[in-house]
């Protein structure tokens, strides 16, 4: 054992009660292989609260109904409902109108309705998309796609062994080629923190539009648009204790003014003839079919939540929490951490020697420990680091310190078994 593993764990300040917010969610209290479960994967999609699951269970109890087209009573409390979740999101990420706000299935879908909708309107062969190492696969592939269909180069911003962005390099990439920056908030294989404000004042200088992928950045710090000047941020529900398939795409007025549609049907026309069809205004032109109604009313429900905690306090918290986990698994002898940047978030990704990333999630799962193996769809980061997949413990506000010294000991446990 550690001298870290097992030690008494200090009390966290600043009046965080996380044994009272634990109360709130209902799976915490499940024992998996017998073991009380020690949740570590909130990167992947964190846990919900009871007022969420209650929310859903409601909708469908006592709501349902399609929404924007009824005279009925029930059409018109859902559509409401739903509204009212877009006005939560738009006050949650400081947008300055709530047709900025554009309901997606998820971050991938917010990355992909950019590439295909502004990316076809205003990318053509000879110009230039700026990425960066780190990216996730769904702020890589889309634009690829985009770039094999029109012409386009793909450029990647390079990074430091402590997984930084190299700012002086990207701001020697930026040109009138370039047609857009797209870059991670927060890096879900690294933990790392972009300095997203300068990137997007850099880019600005050339008029060069930026997309943000929040998906890692919206559950676990205060995200105000407006403030940063970003074009497009993309976030998912399911990561800020929200249902899964519901998502939300900001846009600037002027961009998603701009933008053609992609899906045409229910809901995104004004008017429509065989001779000619017309497009409802923002957001609904952007937002074609039924959508996920119970998605967005529990997102909505969801932001309230995390208002009522506050997120200034959960990333205080968190930080605590990642301070504490990056001593304490750090200092077991054989552990590398993959990701040092000085401005990290609520992830721990690490190798440990001799022993593949699958067999730690192995051996962890069977002391009920919930951590990720693999790449995290996040390759070429990988292939940056030299390794083809870490274990990676992510965290959230209604984590412990006890937690975290479990995850020290199966760790000890793993180690173990293999030497
Ligand atoms: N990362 C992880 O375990 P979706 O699947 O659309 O909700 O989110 C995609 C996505 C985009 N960008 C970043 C930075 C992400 O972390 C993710 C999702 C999860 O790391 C699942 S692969």
């Amino acid at each position: 054992m550690s001298a870290a593993v097992g030690r008494e764990a200090a009390p966290i300040e600043n009046n965080f009660d996380v044994e009272r917010i634990r109360k709130d969610f209902p799976i915490l209290n499940e024992k998996i292989h017998g073991r009380p479960l020690v949740y570590l994967d909130n990167a992947a999609t964190s846990q919900k609260p009871q007022m969420v699951i209650d929310a859903l269970t409601r909708y469908y109890a006592e709501q349902n109904s399609n929404i924007h087209r009824g005279v009925h009573y029930l059409s018109q409390l859902a559509t409401r409902e739903y509204e009212d979740a877009r006005v939560k999101i738009q006050h949650f990420i400081n947008a300055a109108d709530s047709h900025e706000i554009i309901f997606t299935s998820g971050t991938t879908a917010g990355i992909n309705l950019v590439a295909l909708s502004y990316g076809r309107k205003f990318v053509h062969a000879g110009d230039e998309i700026i990425i960066s190492t780190m990216e996730h696969h769904s702020n890589i592939v889309p634009w690829q796609m985009l770039c094999e269909q029109t012409g386009a180069t793909l450029r990647i911003i390079p990074i430091n062994d402590a997984g930084e962005l190299l700012i002086d390099e990207f701001a020697a990439m930026l040109s009138s080629k370039v047609k857009l920056v797209a870059v991670a908030h927060i890096s879900n294989a690294l933990g790392t923190i972009n300095p997203v404000k300068r990137i997007i004042e850099l880019a600005h200088s050339h008029d060069i539009p930026v997309l943000i992928d929040g998906a890692q950045a919206a559950p676990h710090l205060k995200v105000d648009v407006r403030d940063l000047d970003c074009d497009f941020y993309a976030f998912s529900g399911h990561k800020l204790c929200g249902p899964t398939g519901i998502g939300t795409l900001y846009g600037k007025s002027h961009w998603l003014e701009a933008m053609p549609p992609v899906f045409g049907g229910g809901d995104m026309i004004a008017s429509v003839s065989f001779e000619k069809t017309t497009y409802n205004s923002l957001p609904y032109k952007l937002e074609a079919g039924t959508p996920n109604i119970e998605g967005g009313i529990g997102l909505g429900v969801a932001i309230d939540y995390l208002n009522s905690i506050g997120l200034d306090k959960i990333a205080a918290y968190e930080q605590e929490l990642l301070d504490y986990a990056t001593e304490t698994i750090g200092a077991i002898p054989g552990v590398t951490l993959i990701g040092t940047a000085r401005e990290k978030a609520s992830v721990l990704s690490f190798t440990i020697d001799g022993i593949h990333p699958h067999d730690i999630g192995t051996i962890l799962d069977q002391e009920g420990i919930a951590v990720r193996a693999g790449h995290h769809c996040a390759q070429p980061v990988m292939k940056r680091f030299g390794v083809p997949a870490t274990a990676r413990a992510s965290f959230a506000f209604y984590n412990t310190k006890e937690e975290i010294d479990a995850l020290a000991e199966g760790i000890q446990k793993t180690i173990e078994v293999f030497s």
